[in-house]
């Protein structure tokens, strides 16, 4: 052994692994304050868990144009993006806080509580907490996590070595090579747990959906002409299938009520009786059956937050009639109906609307089956003509009377328009931008909506051509999209194709380009494509 080998060059080894190993402690001790917080949070409320706390918490807080922005860019998979977003955030943090517990262990570990007591002011802060438990599970967390950090940041290898020759000093390899591996298996193993527990929270919800029959309904829906579909390919079907129909909520979990705990409460102004009711109670009433045509504000013009299903449910005006409401326009002292659900979204309708003898409902199916979770079971509202953020509420459990002057809903406080009715609009579905068809005959296709009010004309214009009339499908009803088809005598090169539908009012799509924010996007569909 030469005179260089005998410098202290594990020592300094030693010394150079600290900060990775801190760091990776700090991972460590963040990742097993998530696993305990999540798996309380699976026991306890799963919305009461640091990251769906947090993420639903920045929801509420994202600017609409962001919101906007977001489900542009990724869809349906917005949240998930958001969760991974939070869950790199927190992996920062936590190799940050671990590099630091490397010198100062309790400043490290206190790192750690802190972000507890943010998981835990963002879980208390959610509109639909149920108290203080809804901090538990992040005070746990947290707690799991600071002690993990202060005992592996004890294990270190000591800053500085004075005896090159004692070379385990203040480094014991071995115990902290234990314990980081004990704590990522317990960490395993709390997120196991936890997975198992949150899907046994839901049970009683999933149990009371398979058991509900819906009734036939009193009043059904004819069945939809056999000519609504365009036999082109490529055109959406008429009636989206319920694993198709696009969703669009601020939930990060996906409430699951049991059906037969479920109550619904109407009251407020104007209410001279006041009404709780339960799932039953509305089964036992005379049901509908209507086609709906539901559109999101935050559809792009050529956008796919649309859908058309086939909705069973409970007449909402016979029932706010029951309890006494009476609409403006008869001299009742509210304007709004705000609908609350669950998980503390409020959804303001304007009470005119709602009973001016168009198909609002409370749906119940959809489809022919019970709503869906993530549509709203058990029970949801339903307004044709108006967009879902002022008609649709999901998981409904309360409906107050009031004015739009006393209260502004969840959207409204964000910068969206008080009320919002549909507006007229057509989407192109086949061909596809880009596409490649051969010259010749091309079928062009696809929907129109203006729901409440009903197309009567679509037109397609290709480059700078005249106006042309395509052929309308069958009308379901007025509350639904209409299709058309255009045969297109496709000549070779470049093309542009637009649409632009009428409604029955005789009002012509716009060109005008709008955002959607505030009120829906405005503008005609178009799309480009080379002809072989
Ligand atoms: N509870 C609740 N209901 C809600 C929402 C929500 O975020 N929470 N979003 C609304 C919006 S913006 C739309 S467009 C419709 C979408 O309904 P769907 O997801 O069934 O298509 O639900 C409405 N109802
Ligand atoms: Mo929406």
């Amino acid at each position: 052994m030469s005179d260089h080998d005998k410098t202290p060059r594990t020592s300094s080894a030693g010394t150079r692994i600290r900060l990775p190993l801190g760091a990776l402690s700090g991972l460590l001790a963040g990742g097993a304050a998530l696993a305990v917080a999540e798996s309380a949070a699976a026991a306890v409320r799963p919305q009461a868990g640091p990251v769906v706390a947090v993420g639903g918490a920045a929801i509420d807080r994202t600017p609409a144009a962001v919101k906007d922005w977001a489900i542009r860019t990724f869809g349906s998979d917005d949240k998930l993006v958001l969760q991974l977003g939070i869950l790199a955030v927190l992996a920062l943090f936590a190799l940050a806080l671990g590099a630091l517990a490397v010198r100062h262990r309790r400043t490290g570990a206190g790192g750690v509580l802190a972000f507890g007591v943010v998981g835990a002011a963002a879980a208390l802060g959610r509109p639909d907490s149920t108290g203080v438990t809804d901090a538990l599970p992040s005070v746990l967390g947290a707690i799991a996590g600071a002690v993990l950090l202060y005992v592996l940041a004890g294990l270190l290898p000591a800053p500085r070595r004075t005896d090159p020759g004692e070379r385990g000093e203040g480094w014991d390899r071995r115990r902290f090579v234990l314990a980081a591996t004990a704590a990522a298996a317990a960490s395993a193993g709390a997120g196991v747990l936890g997975r198992a527990l949150s899907g046994a929270g839901g049970r009683e919800a999933v149990a009371s959906r398979e058991n509900v029959t819906l009734p036939p309904p009193g009043s059904p829906a004819p069945a939809v002409p056999r000519r609504a579909q365009v036999r082109v390919e490529g055109v959406s079907p008429f009636i989206t299938p319920n694993g198709d129909f696009y969703r669009v909520d601020t939930a990060l979990v996906v409430p699951k009520v049991d059906a037969t705990a479920w109550r619904l409460r109407v009251h407020g102004d104007g209410v001279a009786r006041e009404k709780t009711l339960t799932f039953d109670d509305l089964l036992r009433r005379e049901l509908i059956e209507r086609d709906i045509t539901l559109t999101c504000v935050s559809n792009e013009v050529g956008g796919p937050y649309v859908g058309n299903a086939r909705w069973i449910g409970v007449r909402l005006a016979d029932l706010l009639e029951e309890c006494g409401v009476r609409p403006p326009s008869k001299g009742g002292p509210a304007d709004q109906l705000v609908a609350r659900s669950v998980d503390g979204m409020t959804i303001g309708s304007p009470v005119e609307e709602v009973m001016d003898g168009r198909d609002a409902m409370l749906a119940v199916g959809m489809n022919g089956e019970p709503l869906p979770f993530a549509h709203g079971f058990p029970v949801r509202m339903l307004v044709p003509g108006l967009y879902g953020y002022v008609s649709a509420c999901k998981w409904i459990e309360d409906i107050e009377l009031t004015t739009f002057d006393a209260y502004d809903a969840y959207w409204v406080k964000r910068d969206w328009a008080r009320e919002a009715p549909i507006k007229t609009q057509s989407r192109i579905d086949t061909p596809k931008p880009f596409a490649r068809p051969k010259a010749g005959t091309v079928m062009v296709a696809g929907v129109a909506w203006a729901q409440h009010r009903g197309i009567d004309k679509v037109e397609i214009r290709v480059d700078d051509g005249p106006w042309q009339e395509a052929t309308l499908a069958a009308e379901d009803s007025r509350d639904t999209w209409r299709q058309w088809s255009f045969a297109w005598q496709a000549t070779k090169g470049g093309h542009n194709l637009t649409v632009r539908a009428t409604d029955r009012t005789g009002e012509v799509q716009t060109e005008k380009r709008t955002r959607t924010v505030p009120d829906g996007a405005s503008g005609r569909h178009s799309v480009v494509v080379t002809v072989d």
